[in-house]
């Protein structure tokens, strides 16, 4: 049966539960690295190594990695990464649903701020992580999205064209001024993400849905680089099935939206007349 066959549909998933007392005591990071995985055994130990390289010394944080119920060792390799690395949680899924739901599954476990995520497979290099957190120590406040833009994709030629394709159709259909939405690796405020509407293959359309609730997004050159151990999970034909429904709902989202500032009154003020 093929991968996508066997996702639950989206309005099931992800029903999450407390976070281990351990966890929950625990100083709060403030930055929250998410990984949704699905059989990565061998690339995750590596990629687990290069984050805490570029962040400890340099900021509170914690690594939440979702695995999608994987077939491979990629479970066990994170147990027994667990001792080895204290910054390092591990969320699980019952059972594959995809790498939408297991972002949302470790951004709703997250107890930082705010958030990168991170592919599993380590085509992304967390040496990008610092320079994302630079671009928003000099941005303003109401930007709540970096996404990273592969600026020299290192997939092969199918994939680098379809994306190439898709990249521009959707950014002619959604205007949303984004060279590259399918990049694994982003920074984002936490509440602003999980105000935003939730569906499988969301996490393709998050520039659009962040400026639909009335944020703005910055996109930032990224390196990227290929595939060593594993293989994707995505084809080309797969891709594109969902990609029509998934541009139609979007558009649809955007066309239907309401974006007010809300104030409260100050309690010292007398109520005006
Ligand atoms: N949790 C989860 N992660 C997935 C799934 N499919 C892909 N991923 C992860 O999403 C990231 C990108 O997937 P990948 O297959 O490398 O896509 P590609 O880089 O576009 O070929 C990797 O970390 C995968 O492990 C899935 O069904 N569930
Ligand atoms: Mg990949």
């Amino acid at each position: 049966m093929s991968v996508a066959r066997q996702r639950v549909s989206a309005s099931e998933a992800s029903i999450a539960l407390a976070a281990p007392a351990a966890v929950a005591a625990a100083p709060l990071p403030a930055l929250s690295i998410v990984i949704p995985v699905f059989d990565e055994a061998d690339n995750i130990a590596a990629l687990l190594e290069e984050v805490c390289t570029q962040l400890r010394g340099i900021e509170r944080f914690e690594i939440v990695v979702v695995d999608d119920a994987s077939r491979d060792q990629t479970l066990e390799r994170l147990r027994a990464l667990r001792p080895c690395i204290p910054e390092l949680r591990v969320v699980q899924h019952a059972r594959q649903c995809g790498q939408s739901t297991a972002i949302r599954s470790g951004v709703k476990a997250a107890r930082g701020a705010w958030i990168v995520t991170l592919d599993g497979d380590g085509q992304n290099d967390p040496a990008d992580i610092p320079k994302l957190l630079a671009e928003r120590a000099a941005a303003a406040s109401e930007v709540r999205l970096f996404a990273g833009w592969r600026v020299r994709r290192n997939d092969g030629l199918g994939k680098r064209l379809a994306s190439r394709v898709a990249n521009a159709v959707r950014r002619r259909l959604l205007r949303d001024d984004t060279p590259d939405t399918g990049c694994g690796i982003k920074l984002f405020e936490r509440a602003a993400f999980l105000d935003l509407p939730y569906f499988d293959h969301m996490h393709r359309y998050l520039p659009a849905l962040m400026q639909r609730a009335g944020w703005r997004t910055v996109s930032v050159p990224v390196s990227h680089r290929a595939r060593t151990a594993g293989r994707s999970k995505y084809t080309n034909l797969g891709r594109l099935w969902v990609a029509f429904a998934d541009l139609r709902g979007v558009a649809w989202l955007i066309r239907r939206s309401r974006v007010v500032r809300v104030a409260e009154l100050d309690s010292e003020s007398p109520p005006s007349a």
